[in-house]
């Protein structure tokens, strides 16, 4: 019984952290990224927020990151990174590589 009771208030715990994640907003527009660099916090669970204004899809990617997500046009999708070490990760948007890039520092 103790140990359900204990199952349970660390699942609690840990729907109460994941609600708590610091939220980042990124906008694609014109196949750019703005703002094309933020700033997160090191050692920590973050939300990305990215809508995509275009009319066309973007491919978030970020090998550093491990992540990679289409993100359809005229939407918007959320991604969890980290936690992350301090340094910077770079990411692209892939299907327009050549403008559409950032990074996301962790301090
Ligand atoms: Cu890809």
């Amino acid at each position: 019984m103790k140990r359900l009771a204990l199952a349970l208030l660390t699942t609690l715990s840990l729907a109460a952290f994941a609600a708590d994640e610091p939220e980042f907003k990124l906008v694609i527009e014109n196949h750019k990224f703005t703002p094309d660099r933020i700033e997160v916090p090191a050692g920590k669970k973050v939300k990305l927020v990215i809508e995509n204004k275009d009319a066309t899809p973007e491919e978030f990617e970020s090998k550093q990151l491990n992540r990679e997500k289409v993100i359809p046009g005229k939407s918007t999708a959320t991604i969890f990174i980290g936690p992350l070490k301090a340094g910077e990760y770079k990411f692209v948007g892939e299907f327009n590589e050549k403008t559409a890039k950032g990074v996301i520092v962790a301090k």
